[in-house]
């Protein structure tokens, strides 16, 4: 017996229809007869107290027989390998209520189920053609309205839907981010990229709501609320009973979530158009008025499998699959109607297949359009770049601020946190969009001071510490960037950031690739990190480890080892965000912010002057101490860089040798070819990485020497041990050392020197994205 329900289920409703145009044959008699009387004004309520109409209705019904026979469709083009996803709808098409019932310029987070309220919605804007623009991303072409080929996604500029990942439940923080950022937005007073009175919108499933990223975003949403902030979010669970093949406990959903307190809770038969619209209105309608987090538990099947390639007889029966197959809230809907005298089962089987010809027409038109067919053109809108634009921008002074006191000047040199301190003033001048939260960042200022006073001076709807989840905090930076703010997220440690880190890799730098950079989320997050602190040990407070930030497509690294540097680049991570919404992490070196001095107490050699306001520090753009010295290259960066100056004077003073050090200061991407032309200058190069080996920023700088210069360079390198930091006097042990950066000096220098210094590699290079 072949196992194809995708014919299953179109056949039993085909059938349907024509059982009933039977039955409706003979009471079309009777009503001639005068027995029955007919029923269905397109225009009235369908019972009193309802706001449905019979023309809504149809309307859709309409929209969930075009979502299923999408369904119908991806499996057909599978089959051709013309299409690349088969996850449907079907069983789901009640959601098709929320389309109509929540407006077009409501921000609106998906779930990959919520076909029927996408088609429903677009109608909303005649102009946009869900059913081709489904199709064109089912097949992965270029001109895929929304990802442009690289992802089928639900998701619409114009009707503001952003695309969203496949990584269940991670779409939630952002979703209560930009609930919250709306009332943020009001009461600053800052236009925002959609209406005031919205709500947002996020649906997923029932066993994607039991995941801890869920699990904070409702918490975070219901900890606001529970503050009396506004948080108008209206959560959209599509409970069909199942996760793939693990079955959510009966009755889960509503005993979890009926009863948490500032929720409210609304259970909806979503098998039923009729009564999934009642309930699906009274809970956007609280939504709206209240401006309170909201819970629509939309009951549902899953017809069709998880997906195509879902062996479901592993585990259901085949009696329980078409147990549930009988259940098609489609035959429900063709029944409404029916009965309602608003369509003849004929009329609705003609509508049927009209649609299903359309859905193939259209089909052949969007397998036929042109793929992605090179790196470029994959690549294009995943970190846009205008380098000029950037550091215009970047080198913008700010108008003095309305309404906001101006600071003294700072006329002595400072250390780092000082600096940091005061670049933050300046942007958060520069930029009233710009907002900064975290962890203790208001009154305390943060854990090192940084944060110091912003509250004060630009008030706490813009500096505001948030619950303790590092997911919520960036969540919170995505959903406000979304909606046009430009938010500056704190994480309190590197450390912290690991257990979030999706939140930057799946979401954030994913967005503008997923919706060929219609969507943008710019942010510019700072981390304070790296080892070497004193007073505080161990791992979780000395993380060395950037590798999870380095893999991330499209994100930014920056690490600057001084306080006018931090300064200035802080300036191009705001313009960065600012003209190309880039999302943009600044690694702040715990182990400096209070450094004073470089060589000796006293020497006040690592204090600076704040930097005026025309300076910035272009990405990729290095800095280097002694170009004049030829006997060797020392690379480094952060902590390694203030190490390598001390150990280069040593080298110069005690043993005669000279070196001249690199300070990369953008970890991501690096400028290999800059950090190349001083190697083959000195031919001889030290690398000095404080992060451990595995998967650190040493290996790709070693890679890209090799390929640049082959052998005529010759290259050492030192890094931290592949180990967790330990605590106190153990920690230096696993560390690079200024002594065992001064010893790997001096023999890196008593080797020959590579090749001849100008000697090209003969190598490919690897092309660099987005330097200058
Ligand atoms: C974080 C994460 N873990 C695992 C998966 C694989 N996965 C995809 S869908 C799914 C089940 C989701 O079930 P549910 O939330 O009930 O949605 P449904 O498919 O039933 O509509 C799983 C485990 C994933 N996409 N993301
Ligand atoms: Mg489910």
């Amino acid at each position: 017996m072949s196992f194809n329900r995708a014919e299953a289920i179109d056949q039993q409703f085909v059938a349907f229809c024509r059982e009933a145009g039977a039955i409706q044959g003979r009471t079309d008699a009777a009503m001639r007869s005068g027995a029955i009387r007919p029923s269905g004004a397109l225009d009235a309520p369908l019972r009193p107290g309802f706001t449905l109409t019979g023309s809504m209705l149809i309307d859709l019904f309409d929209s969930q027989m075009a979502c299923r026979h999408l369904d119908l469709m991806s499996r057909l083009l599978r089959n051709r390998d013309a299409g690349y996803y088969t996850i449907g709808s079907s069983g789901h098409e009640g959601n098709a209520v929320l389309g109509a019932l929540v407006r077009h310029t409501d921000p609106s987070f998906l779930h990959y189920r919520s076909g029927a309220l996408m088609m429903q919605r677009s109608k909303q804007l005649p102009e946009v053609d869900y059913i081709l623009d489904t199709l064109l991303s089912q097949a992965a072409a270029a001109d895929d309205p929304i990802a442009g080929g690289r992802h089928k996604v639900w998701g619409s500029k114009r009707l503001w839907v952003p695309p969203q990942t496949s990584t269940i439940a991670s779409h939630l923080p952002k979703a209560v981010g930009a609930a919250i950022a709306l009332e943020r937005a009001r009461r600053l007073n800052l236009s925002l990229a959609c209406p005031e009175d919205s709500i947002i919108l996020v649906s997923f499933g029932d066993a994607s709501l039991n995941h801890s990223v869920a699990q904070g975003a409702i918490n975070s949403a219901l900890w606001t609320a529970f503050q009396n902030i506004p948080a108008p979010i209206l959560f959209v669970c599509e409970d069909n009973g199942i996760g793939i093949s693990v079955r959510t406990p009966p009755n889960w959903v509503e005993a979890s979530m009926c009863d948490r307190p500032g929720l409210g809770y609304f259970p909806a038969d979503g098998l039923d158009l009729v009564e999934a619209w009642q309930d699906a209105a009274a809970a956007v309608a609280y939504c709206r008025e209240h401006r309170r987090p909201t819970f629509l538990h939309l009951k549902v099947i899953r017809m069709l499998g998880h997906a195509g390639s879902d062996p479901e007889l592993n585990y259901h029966t085949m009696e329980e699959i078409e147990a549930v197959e009988r259940l098609d809230p489609l035959l429900t809907s063709a029944r409404r109607v029916i009965e309602l005298g608003l369509m003849s089962a004929q009329e609705v089987l003609d509508r049927y297949e009209s649609i299903r010809r359309r859905v193939a027409e259209v089909a052949e038109i969007a397998v036929a359009r042109p793929k992605l067919k090179s790196v470029a053109e994959i690549m294009r809108p995943l970190a846009p770049y205008h380098a000029d634009e950037v550091h215009a921008e970047a080198t913008r002074a700010a108008a003095p601020a309305d309404g906001i006191a101006p600071l003294p000047p700072l006329r002595e040199p400072r250390h780092m946190a000082v600096l940091i301190n005061r670049g933050l003033h300046e942007m958060l001048e520069k930029y009233p969009e710009s907002c900064i939260f975290g962890e203790d960042v208001a009154k305390k200022g943060g854990v090192y001071n940084v944060t110091t006073g912003l509250w004060k001076r630009f008030g706490t709807a813009r500096i505001f510490n948030t619950l303790l989840d590092e997911t919520t905090i960036l969540g919170l930076g995505l959903g406000a960037a979304h909606l046009g703010l430009l938010p500056i997220p704190e994480i309190q440690y590197l450390a912290y950031l690991h257990n979030a880190e999706d939140q930057i890799r799946g979401e954030a730098c994913s967005l503008q690739f997923f919706s060929n950079d219609q969507f943008r989320n710019p942010m510019v997050v700072r981390i304070a990190g790296l080892a070497y602190q004193k007073g505080f040990g161990g791992h979780f407070h000395n993380d060395n480890s950037i590798a999870a930030l380095r893999d991330v497509p499209g994100l930014i690294l920056a690490v600057p080892s001084r306080g006018d540097d931090a300064v200035r680049m802080l300036r191009t991570c705001m313009a960065l965000a600012k003209v190309d919404g880039r999302v943009v992490v600044i690694l702040e070196p715990i182990a400096l912010y209070m450094a004073k001095d470089l060589h000796v107490d006293g020497d006040g050699g690592w204090q600076f002057e704040y930097p005026a306001a025309n300076q910035a520090i272009r990405p990729g753009e290095g800095a280097v101490y002694h170009e004049q010295n030829r006997d060797l290259t020392i690379v480094s960066y952060g902590n390694g860089l203030f190490m390598s100056l001390r150990a280069a004077k040593s080298l110069a003073e005690k043993h005669g040798v000279r070196a001249r050090v690199l300070d990369l200061r953008w970890l991501n991407p690096i400028n290999h070819d800059w950090i190349a032309q001083h190697a083959r200058a000195t031919g001889r190069v030290l690398v000095v990485d404080e992060c451990r080996r595995a998967g650190g920023l040493g290996e790709a700088i070693v890679a890209g020497l090799v390929e640049r210069c082959g052998s005529a360079v010759r290259t050492d390198l030192i890094t931290a041990h592949d180990t967790y930091v330990p605590l106190g006097p153990a920690m230096p042990l696993v560390m690079p050392s200024e002594a065992q950066i001064l010893e790997a000096a001096l023999t890196a220098a008593r080797r020959s020197a590579g090749g001849r210094a100008d000697t090209p590699s003969g190598r490919e290079v690897v092309p660099q994205a987005q330097l200058p």
